[in-house]
């Protein structure tokens, strides 16, 4: 066995490494330095590890980036700049966005050891001293773009159902609770769909749990691709709503009823063989902002739907 322990180590760091190329490229990095041979300098040593980098002279010019460009991950802030230091730029940036979505990096050439306490109260998640070890530039970085993933995929996996991969409850509440505000400011009437199988009991005691696990993941692709512009969610179990954009009573009633009638002529396969299954929908479209009241209406309207044959949407 000629791999050593220390080689095995050195593999592993380099395939970790060459892994993270192709995410790097999709990270951008914004370097804010009022002297341009500095920035030159940080700027060589991201092209080596192929980030994607933007530019600013000093803070003004940064918000300005910032704010053309949305998706910038990092911001690597020099301290003493014309215009606004590099921690005052640090605070701006925290009024604007959160440390969960941008990460900041201060900077400074200067001794002052009240300098790394200002950029970290001003929300900076890091600090270096110039001139700084290269490696442990790339690794304070590096570090800094994985935490910001890790919450990215936190916060994903805290809004989406595990089973159908739809929006859960969770994210519906929250979604709509500030969508209702937007439209009560202007004054317009909000729209919603509660949707639940029929008789879906009966599908798994038929054809078994996962067959009716099958059944909500083919329904949730229904959804996803039939309600783009909308928000459809798993509330639990086989119960599903549809928050509409549309609020267009007329409108949205015609394509539910259209959904209902797609979902009862194709029904999903699951081992070869076709479960057919039907809708019952109840829908409201009411002066009403509360999330939770507007679904305890359309609630009643779903519960109508079941108790005269289900298979239907009622308004
Ligand atoms: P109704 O037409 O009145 O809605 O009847 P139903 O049988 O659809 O409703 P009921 O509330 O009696 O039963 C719902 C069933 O859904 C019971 C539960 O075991 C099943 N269920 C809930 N979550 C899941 C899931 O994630 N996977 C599977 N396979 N079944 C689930
Ligand atoms: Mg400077
Ligand atoms: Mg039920
Ligand atoms: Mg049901
Ligand atoms: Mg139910």
């Amino acid at each position: 066995d000629y791999i050593t322990k220390e080689n095995k180590q050195a593999y592993h760091y380099l395939e970790k490494q060459l892994q993270r190329l192709p995410r790097n490229e999709n990270v951008k990095v914004l370097v804010v330095d009022d002297s341009p041979s500095a920035r030159l300098h940080i700027c060589s040593l991201l092209k080596r590890h192929k980030y994607q980098i933007l530019q600013a002279c000093d803070g003004i010019e940064a918000l300005a980036v910032l704010e053309q460009t949305p998706d910038i991950a990092v911001i690597i802030a020099d301290n003493e700049m014309p215009n606004m230091n590099g921690d005052e730029l640090c605070g701006e940036i925290r009024r604007l966005y959160s440390n969960d979505e941008k990460a900041i990096i201060g900077i400074s050439g200067s001794n002052a050891a009240h300098l790394s306490t200002r950029f970290l109260k001003n929300g900076a998640n890091d600090y270096l001293r110039k001139p700084f070890n290269n490696e442990e530039f790339y690794c304070r970085l590096s570090q800094n773009v994985d935490m910001l993933e890790q919450i990215a995929t936190i916060r994903l996996q805290a809004n989406t159902d595990y089973l159908t991969k739809l929006p859960n409850r969770r994210y519906f509440f929250e979604e709509t609770t500030k969508s209702l505000k937007q439209l009560q400011k202007k004054e317009l009437i909000p729209s919603l769909a509660m949707l639940d199988i029929d008789h879906f009991k009966a599908i798994n005691d038929t054809y078994g749990h996962d067959a009716g696990d099958e059944v909500l993941k083919g329904l949730s692709i229904c959804f996803a691709k039939y309600f783009t512009k909308d928000l459809a969610a798993r509330l639990g179990g086989e119960e599903f709503a549809v928050y509409f954009n549309d609020t267009n009573k007329d409108e949205v009633l015609k394509r539910l009823d259209n959904f209902r009638h797609f979902v009862e002529l194709n029904s999903p396969e699951f081992s070869k063989e076709k479960i057919q299954f039907t809708l019952s929908i109840g829908y409201t479209h009411g002066p009403v902002y509360q999330i939770d009241e507007l679904l305890k209406q359309a609630d009643i309207k779903l519960y109508e739907a079941k108790e005269t044959g289900r298979n239907k949407v009622i308004a």
